[in-house]
């Protein structure tokens, strides 16, 4: 298992946080994900299949990119 905080700054409110956890857990491995409001901070804990490029670019597509 890996495990790894990022800054998400477009992350404004509850319903972002919803939108993150939901798009994060339906990728394969992703077996925890933890969005703060105020931190703007996500931790994601994944192991195989699931890589950490493939939950950037999850996150990318979704409009929160790390930054
Ligand atoms: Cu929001």
């Amino acid at each position: 298992m890996e495990q790894r905080t990022v800054h998400v700054p477009n992350i404004s409110c509850g319903h972002c946080v919803m939108r993150i956890q939901k798009a994060l857990e339906a990728l394969e491995g992703v077996v925890r994900v933890e969005a703060d409001v105020n931190s703007k901070e996500v931790t994601i804990e994944w192991g195989p299949p699931a890589t950490w490029e493939r939950i950037v670019a999850t996150l990318t597509e979704i409009d929160y990119p790390p930054g």
